[in-house]
Order: C-alpha cells, then sequence, then structure tokens
C-alpha cells in the first residue's frame, strides 16, 4: 500500500498512539475524518505518512495540497486543545466545526467551559450555525464577550458630591500603585481635587509609600488607625472631589483582619469599596478572595497586572460567576501610565486577539 496510510480509531489520542507506534514519532498526520461504521458507530479515519522515510508525503509542485494539509492540521490542533478540556462536547464541534476557532481561543485563555458555552449562547452560535463562516462566528463571539463584561467609571459625574473610593485585596496585588495611578490620572486628565488615606496601619513603609505619591502629585495624605480618626481624616478632606482610601494588603483567609477592615471601612455607606484581583491568580484562588472579601459588599472589580500573563480568561469567568462591574484594569508598575478605565470592547479584543481582524482592530 502506497503512503498516505489510512488508520481508524474511536479517539484521536488512540489514533496518534497507532499511526505513532506503526509510522514513528515524526509521522504526520494529512487528513481526518468522521465517519459512521456500519453499526452505526462513529470514528475516526486519519490519513498518515511517516516523517522522515524516502516517502515524500506532500508533492512540493502542488500548493494546494499543501494548503489543504496546513488546513487540516491546524484543524486537528484546535480539536485537540478542545479535548482536552473537560466537559466541552466534541460531538458538538463535530457538527459544527465553525464553531472550533473561537472555541480553541476561548479555551487557551482559560475560558471555562460552562462560560464558554454561555458566551456561545449570547453570540447565538451555539446551534444553527451552518450559513455562517467561522470568521463570522469569532465576529460575534467578540461581540458577546464585549456585552458580557459590565463596566463603571466609579467617579463619573455626579453633580458635585464627593467620591471616596477604598481598595482592597490581598497582598501586593497593586492597591497602592493603583492609586497613585489613579489619583494622578483624576488630576491630569480631569481636573479633580484629590485627597488620600492609608489605614494601611500594619506594614511599616506603607504609609511612606503612600505620602510619597502624595507629596509628587501635591496632594494632602493623611494616616487613620482607627475608625474615629478616618472620620476626622475625612472631615479634613471635605473640600476635596475625591478622597482615595488605601488598605493593608491581607490574606483572604485572615477573618480577624478582614473584620477589623469591615469595622474600619464597611460601614461607612459614602466609601465605594473596589476589589483589587491579579489577572494571573488562578480562578480558585480568585473566587476564594471574592467570597471572603464579600462581606465588604465592593462595588467593583479593578483586574491588575495583565502584563504579566497571556492567559486573561479568568476576567469573564469571574465577572460571569460572581457579577459585578469592572472599573479599571491595570498592566505595568509605571505610575501613572499603566492604568486604564474598563472598556468592555477593548478588553474581549485583547482576550480574543489575532482571533479576527476586527477584534484586533479595537484592541489596538
Ligand atoms: N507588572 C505589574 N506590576 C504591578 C502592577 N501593579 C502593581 N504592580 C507592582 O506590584 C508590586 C506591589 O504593588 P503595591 O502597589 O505595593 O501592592 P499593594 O497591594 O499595595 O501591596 P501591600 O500594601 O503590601 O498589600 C509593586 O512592585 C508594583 O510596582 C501591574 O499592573 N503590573
Ligand atoms: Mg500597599
Amino acid at each position: 500500500m502506497k503512503p498516505p496510510y489510512k488508520y481508524f480509531a474511536t479517539t484521536i489520542e488512540e489514533a496518534t498512539a497507532l499511526i505513532r507506534s506503526s509510522l514513528g514519532v515524526d509521522a504526520m498526520i494529512v487528513s481526518t475524518n468522521r465517519v459512521q461504521g456500519k453499526d452505526g458507530r462513529l470514528f475516526f479515519e486519519i490519513s498518515a505518512v511517516p516523517g522522515s522515510g524516502e516517502e515524500d508525503p506532500v508533492d512540493p509542485t502542488a500548493p494546494d495540497a499543501l494548503g489543504e494539509i496546513k488546513g487540516e492540521l491546524v484543524r486537528l490542533q484546535q480539536m485537540m486543545s478542545v479535548m482536552h478540556s473537560p466537559g466541552v462536547s466534541l460531538p458538538h464541534l463535530l457538527e459544527h466545526p465553525v464553531l472550533m476557532p473561537a472555541c480553541s481561543r476561548m479555551i487557551r485563555q482559560g475560558i471555562e467551559n460552562e462560560v464558554m458555552g454561555k458566551i456561545l449562547e449570547k453570540a447565538g452560535v451555539l446551534d444553527g450555525v451552518a450559513h455562517l463562516s467561522s470568521r463570522e462566528v469569532n465576529q460575534r463571539v467578540v461581540r458577546a464577550v464585549a456585552g458580557m463584561l459590565p463596566v463603571e467609571d466609579p467617579f463619573a459625574a455626579g453633580g458635585n458630591q464627593q467620591k471616596i473610593a477604598a481598595v482592597v485585596g490581598t497582598t501586593g496585588v497593586g492597591k497602592t500603585t493603583t492609586i497613585a495611578k489613579m489619583a494622578a490620572t483624576l488630576i491630569m486628565q480631569h481636573q479633580k481635587r484629590v485627597g488620600l488615606i492609608s489605614i494601611d496601619t500594619y506594614r511599616i513603609g506603607a504609609r511612606e509609600q503612600l505620602k510619597n505619591y502624595a507629596d509628587i502629585l501635591g496632594i494632602p495624605c493623611f494616616q487613620a488607625f482607627t475608625p474615629g480618626d478616618l472620620l476626622l481624616a475625612l472631615g479634613r478632606l471635605q473640600s476635596r472631589d475625591v478622597v482615595l482610601i488605601d488598605t493593608a494588603g491581607q490574606s483572604q483567609y485572615d477573618m480577624t483582619r478582614l473584620k477589623e477592615l469591615k469595622t474600619m471601612i464597611g460601614k461607612n455607606a459614602s466609601i465605594d469599596i473596589h476589589l483589587l484581583l491579579n489577572v494571573g491568580a488562578s480562578l480558585s484562588e480568585m473566587n476564594e478572595t471574592v467570597r471572603c472579601f464579600s462581606p465588604l459588599a465592593f462595588k467593583t472589580y479593578i483586574f491588575t497586572k495583565l502584563d504579566e500573563t497571556r492567559m486573561m480568561g479568568n476576567i469573564i469567568n469571574q465577572v460571569v460567576k460572581y457579577p459585578k462591574a469592572i472599573s479599571y484594569v491595570t498592566a505595568g508598575q509605571n505610575v501613572p501610565e499603566d492604568i486604564e478605565m474598563a472598556d468592555g470592547k477593548k478588553l474581549s479584543a485583547m482576550l480574543l486577539k489575532h482571533m479576527d481582524v476586527t477584534a484586533r482592530k479595537i484592541g489596538e
């Protein structure tokens, strides 16, 4: 028999093992087909050629054949990444192969299967996609994700009413740096009068870190040790448009300190609380942080350290699981540059970039 050789198996993994044992580890898959046996069972028919044998699998003078093989390989790679993600319905994807590029991208971004299902449903592509190209599916998915990421500007114009915002989160997530970035942006871009308060009484140097930023920006900065101090400091900053409160980083498991934090800021209805989450954290860590900080009734998420990860699916995973608006995202250590107001379209494009041209245009 001349190559390519045909192999039959019920799973791709089984087929791959079969091909490797018969043609060697360098074997190349040239096509895959889903076929139905006489008994009605579905199985894969896979054609492969030896990788380094004397037989050349491709006629180099036939560009069409090469393109076709490349296409098959890309399709197979996408299918493999879907298969390794538990819970994704492979039969559904095989039935609707136009969904594969979008699903593959979402999986590689760490978007959970359940969330992916919701996205596909919102995009209106879960079923009945026969008339759509995969590019159209991608565009719909990008739009759906954008619509599923609620955003909110915590300092949006609301008359002359003073805005008071506190940032909370685990140790080192970027609270103090984010406060400095927010303060600088509010002062420079929105001509706001800003004041700072530190209630981080745990870490030596915490107040100095905030005070240094305050001095550079030429704004007042107070330290508060007790709820009484905090009221006093707020009183002294009454004339400021915005007051930003920095808090001590703490383990989400330290219930005593979380209670203290609640006593300090959780009971004052005029303080809006924003929870910082490191995008690079695992989803279970994020969920745990959110669960522990939820008694503070925080208003928005601020996702930090976008620059430190290539997997940002947890943004949408988290928002779908525990819905809150996103106010800011930060992506770097530079003050004040590395902060942006959250924008659903941009975030969606960032998450799914390289998936289609429209997404890239929005993201840039
Ligand atoms: N790469 C990157 N680093 C960041 C970002 N935001 C903050 N950092 C860095 O993270 C480190 C901790 O930042 P802080 O602002 O001190 O964090 P914190 O939450 O106030 O820390 P504690 O007060 O100790 O809990 C610093 O080195 C920051 O420069 C970001 O968006 N990207
Ligand atoms: Mg800090």
